[in-house]
């Protein structure tokens, strides 16, 4: 990649909100080791991801603002129009981080994006939880200071509110699903762990970039946010499915992370399909070892999830490929540029097909 990639140039508007943030933390006379806390939480949670979620509120701008109906590129966006998109990126990403270090802690989890995480960073331990809480705040107080005088400010609000609410609904139903000293298999159905997925994953990591995206073209048409999630949400599906894969089968050092789901008792996809699959041996197996602390049992669970009969890696090759297909089935559905004309600014294939681009196959 160049020097001025789009990631380059994304990364680099990071220090300035930084910078915004910390001089409020000035402004109210807070002690220099408070200032250089909140920072150092910033730089260790925010920037170091894949950033996909950030990039594509930007790409999905760019996409509804500089394409023709064939989609391709007929114009520039601005550089305010670039900023203002970036600006709500990095919010998601702020979202992002405060999930994520919440997240760690409630999953025992021992690294992220290749450095241990936040909460087992000497020094740091319980703290984590009021750290979380400030990237959330973060959101609002960057919001306000760019965003308050656009007329879709309510609207940005309310996004980011009840896409928190859901995602924390998902996360309690993961955290339930999956007790420490009470494993009962019969709980995980995929039906719930479609539950989860949506919840935990889809709407905020998919529908959240777009919707603000639309929001800040001003797009108004609320039967368009319909459509939208239509789509997002069961590609959101399919990405936390290959989260839940990547954990047991993807490389450490790829995902930046070593996968707790097996000794976590998580419902998550690759269980699900060993049980649908399940000799009643295999069965007693998996209720034995299953969300079991130590790594002779998960060794076990995973010795049945590669079993001839059960073969998660090939039944996941399968899903990958079929999804791609029905996704792709799905945004053709969509007239392309809907709601174009008197209306306003239509909604393009294309928002949804670079999503789909961008994950599909992805090993990290
Ligand atoms: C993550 O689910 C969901 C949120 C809202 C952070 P997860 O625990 O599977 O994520 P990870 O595998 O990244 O810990
Ligand atoms: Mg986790
Ligand atoms: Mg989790
Ligand atoms: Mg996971």
């Amino acid at each position: 990649m160049s020097a001025s990639s789009p990631r380059d140039k994304f990364l680099a508007l990071f220090p300035k909100l930084s910078q915004e943030l910390l001089a409020y933390l000035r402004a109210e006379s807070m002690p220099a080791e408070a200032i250089s806390w909140f920072e150092r939480n910033l730089q260790h949670n925010t920037p170091g991801g894949k950033l996909n979620r950030g990039l594509s509120v930007v790409d999905t701008v760019d996409i509804l603002l500089c394409t023709d109906e064939q989609g391709n590129k007929v114009k520039q966006l601005t550089e305010q129009q670039w900023e203002d998109a970036a600006i709500l990126g990095w919010c998601i990403e702020l979202l992002q981080a405060y999930f994520l270090v919440a997240d760690d802690m409630m999953d025992a989890s021992l690294t992220r994006r290749g450095q241990p995480c936040w909460y087992r960073v000497p020094g740091v331990g319980n703290i984590a939880i009021n750290d979380a809480f400030m990237l959330e705040a973060a959101i609002y107080h960057l919001l306000k200071l760019h965003f308050r005088d656009r007329p879709y400010y309510g609207h940005l609000l309310e996004l980011f509110h009840e896409v928190t609410f859901q995602t924390e609904l998902g996360q309690l139903v993961d955290l339930i699903t999956a007790p420490e000293d009470d494993v009962d298999l019969n709980r995980f159905s995929l039906k719930k762990h479609h539950l989860i997925v949506v919840y935990k994953t889809a709407f905020y990591s998919f529908y959240l970039p777009v919707a603000l995206a639309m929001r800040m073209v001003g797009i108004n048409d609320e039967s368009l946010y319909k459509r939208a999630l239509d789509i997002l949400l069961p590609l959101g599906e399919y990405f936390q499915v290959q989260d839940d894969y990547l954990d047991c089968y993807g490389a450490p050092e790829v995902i930046g992370k070593v996968g707790t789901d097996i000794q976590d008792n998580k419902c998550s996809w690759n269980i699900n399909i060993a049980l649908e699959n399940a000799s009643p041996e295999q069965r007693a197996e998996l209720d034995k070892h299953y969300g079991q602390r130590n790594s002779d049992s998960e060794a076990k669970v995973k010795a049945v999830f590669s079993a001839k009969n059960i073969d998660v890696e090939g039944r996941f090759k399968k899903y990958e490929k079929e999804s791609h297909e029905r996704l792709t089935e799905l945004i053709k559905e969509l007239p392309q540029n809907v709601g174009a004309g008197e209306k306003g600014i239509g909604l393009k294939r294309e928002v949804f097909t670079s999503f789909l681009e961008k994950v599909y196959k992805r090993t990290k």
